[in-house]
């Protein structure tokens, strides 16, 4: 984003309800009132719900400005998921803070957000870019009584449910790919899922659940290394307004709902149909680098247990349970190839 229009955005999340007049920011922006008028209409345009009143000036409407925890929680229809709820201004990773809620005995349900993270973190120990107020860095507690094998299923369920929520806020065709991302339709990253946990021998403790969804960043707020992967709900073609409060609200709702669930349905099969509908992987040729060594082949279904089935030529199928998956070739080209 330029340097002008982040500041005009931090010009409006200060007011908070206010308006700020076209007058205020042009003398402390030194540009025209007009030029202000332009950048505005663009910040509106990539989905920034910013209203502008003759002779009052512009605001951020309902909940655009900062998150606060009050806000999210007065829309939100669940009975345990987001009702311990803290959001931050700056943290390492909400992951890792999370993760000391939960030692301390943060209750099942507990979510964490932060405007920035400085060290937010993907999986093994790779990096997750999170600018201040561009997107949603969100982590869960959650305390499933499940054995520690059935963990890995809570991401995919999470990428059925974050999923569904995006598209019915947001409009935004977004896709699956398994395990734990979510592209927009053109193949760029818009979500990234971190689950990470404590277990004792053979069951869990808790669980982290980490989601990264970018909402408000254009192609030149990416660093150079994800410019050409990775997206935004505002970079998507077609999309409505966009509130991270709402979207929030929408997403730990989607989520309570299924994981309970998932709980009392015992697995991932009544998901199974839904995943299958939203996924972008299967028939896809692949890579699949496991820990210890790396597949080649077509991606060919999943079953209930969630594992990827991969056909890896001369008729051999390989069953993989953890992976990262790497589309070979480019994405566009490789749909629906069967
Ligand atoms: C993930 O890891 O996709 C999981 C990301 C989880 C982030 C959330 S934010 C809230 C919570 N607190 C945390 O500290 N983390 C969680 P992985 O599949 O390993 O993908 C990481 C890769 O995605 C990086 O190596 C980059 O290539 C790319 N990447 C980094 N930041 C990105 C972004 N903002 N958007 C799209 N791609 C990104």
């Amino acid at each position: 984003m330029t340097d002008v229009r982040a500041r005009i955005l931090q010009a409006l999340r200060g007011a908070g309800e206010d308006f700020v007049s076209g007058e205020e920011l042009s003398r402390g922006l030194g540009i025209s009132r007009t030029a202000v008028w332009k950048h505005i209409r663009y910040l509106q345009a990539v989905g920034y719900p910013i209203e502008a009143v003759r002779h009052r000036g512009y605001r951020l409407l309902h909940g655009e400005g900062p998150l606060r925890a009050d806000r999210i929680q007065a829309g939100l229809a669940t009975s345990r998921f987001g009702r311990h709820l803290e959001v931050l201004e700056t943290v390492d990773s909400t992951n890792r803070y999370a993760f000391e809620a939960a030692e301390r005995g943060a209750p099942e349900g507990y979510a964490v957000l932060a405007e920035r993270q400085t060290g937010g973190k993907g999986r093994r120990g790779r990096p997750w870019f999170s600018p201040p107020g561009t997107g949603i860095w969100m982590s869960l507690v959650l305390r499933p009584p499940l054995p520690l094998l059935r963990a890995p299923q809570l991401t995919l369920m999470t990428a059925v449910s974050v999923a569904e929520a995006v598209r019915s806020e947001t409009g935004v065709p977004v896709v699956i790919k398994w395990p734990n991302d979510l592209l927009l339709p053109d193949g760029r990253k818009v979500c990234g899922i971190l689950l990470e946990m404590s277990a004792e021998t053979d069951h869990i403790r808790f669980i982290v659940l980490g989601i990264g969804l970018n909402v408000f960043q254009l192609e030149e707020d990416f660093p150079e290394e994800l410019r050409h992967s990775a997206g935004s709900l505002a970079m998507a073609g077609e999309h409505r307004t966009l509130c991270r409060t709402t979207l929030v609200q929408a997403v730990l709702g989607a989520l309570e709902r299924d994981y309970d669930r998932y709980i009392a349905e015992g697995g991932f099969a009544p998901f199974r149909s839904r995943w299958e509908a939203l996924n972008a992987t299967l028939g896809r040729a692949v890579s699949v680098l496991m820990p210890d060594r790396t597949i080649f082949g077509v991606a060919r279904r999943i079953d209930d247990e969630g594992a990827l089935w991969v056909e890896t030529g001369g008729g051999r199928v390989e069953r993989v349970v953890s992976a990262e998956v790497l589309f070979d070739g480019p994405f566009h080209t490789f749909g629906g190839m069967d």
